[in-house]
């Protein structure tokens, strides 16, 4: 397909649908695939039945649409500067919770790309992803060009860091590919050292059963209990090998303002979560990745990190009636 034809959709993509970053690889598969079954059989998808199942296939973008030749990969930002220092009394959620659901926001506009490749391409067939198809995502957005993999396993790009959240549309034309940076994490191992559970094993390897992020998020059934009281005051999901990224902490916001920070969001009173009822959480969590928690998994993370926090009273707002959240129940077609 003409570079025309690619400039117009990067274009199009940077410029009136706001993502961060843009970049095409083929529909090839990634030799990452192949590990992947290891990986799943040393216990580290121990949470992850949806990656365990699809395990074979994550690595072949063309098990997703029949014909694939090409993926577009998208980013959107969400690095902010907006983290109160933890205060006594209160929970965090992971950075990337605090806004806008990015499934919503990023499969919205990866459906008006695919409209647009199909104008320009006529007869063209397209599937949009984001996150709960079984695509290894990172994978694909390094051999795209848009960042490379870090020994954090998150894709990082040099100038925006990690704070990335990705898409992808999988389609059956055949485009002019991007080329894999050729920058890494050198000699640099932040990351793995400030992991608190030790859930970064080694350089590019987590096990996702020692992860917080994975027991708070992911874990259906009872903690683990080794998780009781190092949860780091995280109600949902973990920044912390994110964060340590060195060149964070000096980088310029650069948050989409799509996903710009939801105030109420960024620290919890847990003497308000204890009082919360489903339609109250509901509320709260609505629109946010945070509405993939039901109360119960939300009460049981709070009881594990309520020891290492003592409560004081306080309040998130009026809580009225919860909104119709009718997109929550196919969040996750495959999970
Ligand atoms: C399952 C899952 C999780 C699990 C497991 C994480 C993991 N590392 O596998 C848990 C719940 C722990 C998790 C946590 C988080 N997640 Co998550 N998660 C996913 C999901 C749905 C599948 C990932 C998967 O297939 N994992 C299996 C492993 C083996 O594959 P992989 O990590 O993708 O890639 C491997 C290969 O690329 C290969 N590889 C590539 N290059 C190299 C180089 C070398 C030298 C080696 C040895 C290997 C290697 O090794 C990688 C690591 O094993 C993806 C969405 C998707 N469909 O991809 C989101 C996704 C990876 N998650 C995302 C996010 C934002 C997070 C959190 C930051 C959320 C939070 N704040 O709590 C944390 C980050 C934790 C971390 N360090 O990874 C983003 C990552 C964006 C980014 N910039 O990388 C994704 C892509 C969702 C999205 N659409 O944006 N997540
Ligand atoms: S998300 Fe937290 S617990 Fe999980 S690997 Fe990163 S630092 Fe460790």
């Amino acid at each position: 397909m003409t570079d025309s034809i690619v400039e117009a959709l990067r274009a199009y993509a940077l410029g009136e649908l706001g993502f961060d970053l843009f970049g095409i690889t083929t529909a090839d598969p990634l030799p990452e695939g192949d590990s992947l079954a290891a990986w799943c059989a040393a216990g580290c998808a121990a949470d992850l039945p949806y990656v365990r199942q699809t395990a074979s296939r994550r690595g072949d973008p063309r098990a997703l649409l029949t014909g694939a030749r090409s993926v577009l990969c998208v980013a959107m930002s969400y690095h902010d500067t907006a983290d109160p220092a933890p205060r006594t009394g209160h929970a965090r959620v992971a950075r990337y919770a605090r806004r806008r659901d990015y499934h919503d926001a990023i499969r919205s506009r990866l459906v008006r790309l695919g409209r647009r490749l199909a104008t320009l391409c006529p007869g063209t067939r397209w599937r949009p992803a984001v996150d709960s198809a079984p695509l290894l995502e990172r994978a694909l957005a390094a051999r795209a060009g848009l960042g490379f993999i870090g020994k954090s396993t998150s894709l990082i790009h040099p100038r925006l860091g990690p704070e990335l959240l990705l898409g992808e549309l999988v389609t059956s034309a055949v485009l002019a590919t991007g080329t894999p940076l050729t920058t890494g994490c050198g000699s640099c191992t932040a990351c793995l050292g400030a992991c608190p559970t030790g859930a970064l094993t080694a350089p590019f390897r987590l096990d996702a059963s020692r992860c917080i992020s994975g027991w708070t998020i992911e874990r259906r059934g009872a903690l683990p209990p080794e998780a009781a009281g190092r949860l780091q005051g995280s109600l949902f999901g973990c920044d912390l090998c994110q964060t340590a990224y060195p060149f964070q902490r000096h980088a310029a916001p650069a948050c989409n303002p799509v996903l710009a920070t939801r105030p109420q969001l960024l620290e919890l009173p847990v003497a308000t979560l204890r009082q919360l009822d489903e339609a109250g959480w509901r509320l709260l969590a609505a629109g946010t990745p945070l509405r993939r928690l039901d109360l119960a998994r939300m009460r049981r993370n709070l009881e594990a990190l309520a020891p290492t926090l003592p409560t004081q009273a306080s309040d998130l707002g009026p809580q009225t009636s919860a909104p119709q959240d009718n997109q929550a129940s196919d969040l996750r077609h495959d999970r």
